[in-house]
Order: structure tokens, then sequence, then C-alpha cells
């Protein structure tokens, strides 16, 4: 992906300011009534109460609202584990929806709830974070699992000046986007430029604030000379950095990783964190709805093919079944403020 890519997608969320984005992200229910609706496209995500996820929801609103005909059914299990992803699955089944979205808890566990889905003939994809092969028709990716691990090990570095005690505050154990990173991260790592960064352990807090808050004031306890968490994920990153700010340790330990602007710009002005990353949310979930409508018109999504996301361009299908959206944008103090407005 290539340089130019950023600029354009940096230039067209500027345009977005200007244009008044924030007020085309409507809440759910106010877009397409289920009446006048052809289709019902339902968006599984990891849990409720993650602005993360909200921003997705509102992206496919969008899409739906442009693509007329269409009814999006957010939904999403109170903890995010796939038990309880797969029991929400299964009513969407039942009520025979067209396609469904989803973000998965667990690659593995999700795929006989997957294939029953399609063999129901409800189109079933994945995106955020991959259910395996069989369980989906393809996999939408934010953007490529190398380049966004070797970034968050580059910020780290850069702010812990490529040397000291890292730890990673992850997700759950089971989910399959931080899982990918964390690989990538440890890839990254290897290089001979990280010889002087030690990972002493990864930590999990479920995506839930208070657990990720308390595993965070664990690691400073148990590694008295941590001076970096890397989080590649929204929940953690604002909750370990919480932890920082509230446990007096800003300026001794920094935290990074996938935060969203308007829950880090905080910690980023009060010097918790010094730069983070993430992709446009609500673009993902747009994205990941325009692939799901031509799916649902005919379209073949298989390994190989291109598929078209709007206003986002257009993406090919590798061979194992999953597509990248764009690349991740980097946030510090010069622009957090204003990405701060739109997601
Ligand atoms: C959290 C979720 C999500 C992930 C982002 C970065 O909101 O874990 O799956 O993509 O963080």
């Amino acid at each position: 992906m290539s340089h130019m890519m950023i600029k354009t997608d940096r230039r067209r969320l500027l345009q977005m300011i200007g244009a008044g984005a924030l007020g085309s992200t409507l809440p759910f229910g106010m877009m397409t009534s289920a009446n006048a609706a052809n289709l019902r496209i339902a968006m599984v995500v990891k849990n409720l109460g993650n602005s993360y996820f909200d921003a997705c929801r509102d992206g496919a609103n969008e899409a739906a609202k442009e693509l007329g005909g269409i009814e999006i059914i957010y939904t999403a299990p109170t903890k995010a584990t796939p038990e309880d992803q797969i029991a929400v699955i299964d009513a969407l089944i039942a009520q025979k929806v067209d396609g469904i979205m989803v973000s998965s808890n667990d690659a593995n566990a999700l795929v006989p709830v997957g294939k029953k889905a399609m063999q129901r003939g409800i189109k079933v994809i994945s995106f955020d974070s991959a259910i395996a092969k069989d369980g989906r028709i393809m996999h939408l990716n934010a953007s490529s699992t190398a380049l966004i691990g070797a970034k968050q090990v580059q910020m780290i570095a850069k702010t812990i000046k490529g040397e000291g005690e890292i730890a990673i505050l992850s997700a759950a154990s089971t989910m399959t986007n931080q899982n990918s990173w964390i690989a990538a991260m440890k890839d990254e790592l290897k290089k001979p430029e990280y010889a002087k960064i030690k990972l002493v352990t990864t930590v999990y807090g479920d995506d839930q604030d208070d657990k990720s808050y308390r595993e965070m004031q664990s690691l400073v306890k148990a590694y008295p000379n941590l001076k970096g968490v890397i989080s590649p994920t929204t929940i953690g990153i604002r909750s370990g950095a919480k932890a920082i700010m509230d446990g007096g340790l800003t300026g001794k330990v920094f935290i990074t990783g996938l935060g969203l602007p308007s829950e880090m710009k905080d910690a980023v002005l009060k010097g918790a964190c010094d730069t983070f990353a993430i992709w446009n949310p609500v673009d993902y979930g747009y994205a990941a709805t325009q692939i799901m409508a031509s799916i649902l018109k005919g379209a073949d999504a298989g390994p190989g093919k291109m598929v078209k996301m709007g206003r986002i361009g257009e993406t090919k299908v590798g061979d194992d079944g999953e597509a990248a959206m764009s690349e991740p944008f980097t946030f510090d103090k010069s622009n957090v403020e204003q990405f701060a407005k739109i997601f």
C-alpha cells in the first residue's frame, strides 16, 4: 500500500470534518425501517459498549443509506465471549436475516455457526477479527496484519528511545485479530534495532475496562522497570492509559497501540501516550457493508476476486480468503484533537 493512499485518505478525512461527517452518522434505527428494507444485514461485533464498534455501525448505516433497501441490525453479546456470540448468531439465523458480518471472539469456535448460517442461505463474512476460513465467505482486515504489528513496535520504540522493558496488554486470548497482530509484533521485535527492548509478558484485559485497568496496575507492580506497554485494542489502551495517569506514572510508563482519538485525547495531551494508531472505524463498517451488499447481489468474493467498497475503492481477496481495507493513521499531539471530532 502506497504512501499516496495514506495521503488521499487523510485528505478525505479532513474533507469529512469540513463536510460535517458527524452529522451523517445517525444512530441505528434512524436510517431504514424494517418494513421498507429488502435486505437485512446483521453486524455482530465482539461486545456492546465499545465505541470502536459503534463507529463501525455508523459506517454500516451510512452504506445502507447510500445503497437503499438495506436494514442494518447491530448486535453483540454484553461480554466478548465466543459462546455468547454464537447465541446471538443463532438468533439471527432463526430470524432469517440475509447477511451476517462478524467481528469474531474466536476464529475456530464460530466456524460451526457460520457454516450453519451459510447452509441456510445466509451470507456470512467476517471483518476486524476473523472467523476461520470454513465459517465465512471472506474476511476483511482493516489493514495488513504485518504492518499493524510492526507499526505498534515502531511507536513504542520511538517513545522509549529504543531501550527498556515492554509488555503487551491485549484483549481476550482467543481473539483472532489481536493474536495475529501480537505475532507480527514479535516478528518485528526480532530486528536488530530492537535488541535493547525486552518484551517481558503479555496480559489480557478481555476488552473490558475494569479488567484491562487492573491488568495494567498489576503489570507495573510486577515489573518495576517497565517503560512501555503496547495495547492493540481500543479498550485496553484507554483503560491502560487511565491506570497510568491515576497511578501517578505519567512520564515513567508510556502506552501505545490502537486507540480512538476521541478516547485517547487526554492521555496524549497529558503525556501518558506519545503516539498511537488506528484506521477509520466508520470507513471500516462502511466498507464491510458495501462488500456484503455486493455479495447479496451476486458478486463473487472468493480468492483472487476484486471486491467493491463504495467510496473507499476496491480491494483484492487473497488466496487465504482475506482482503485489507487501507492503512492505519498515526496520531499524536499535533492531530489528536482534530480527529477526536470524528471517531
Ligand atoms: C477493540 C476491539 C477490536 C479492535 C480494536 C483495535 O475495539 O478489540 O476488535 O480491532 O480494539
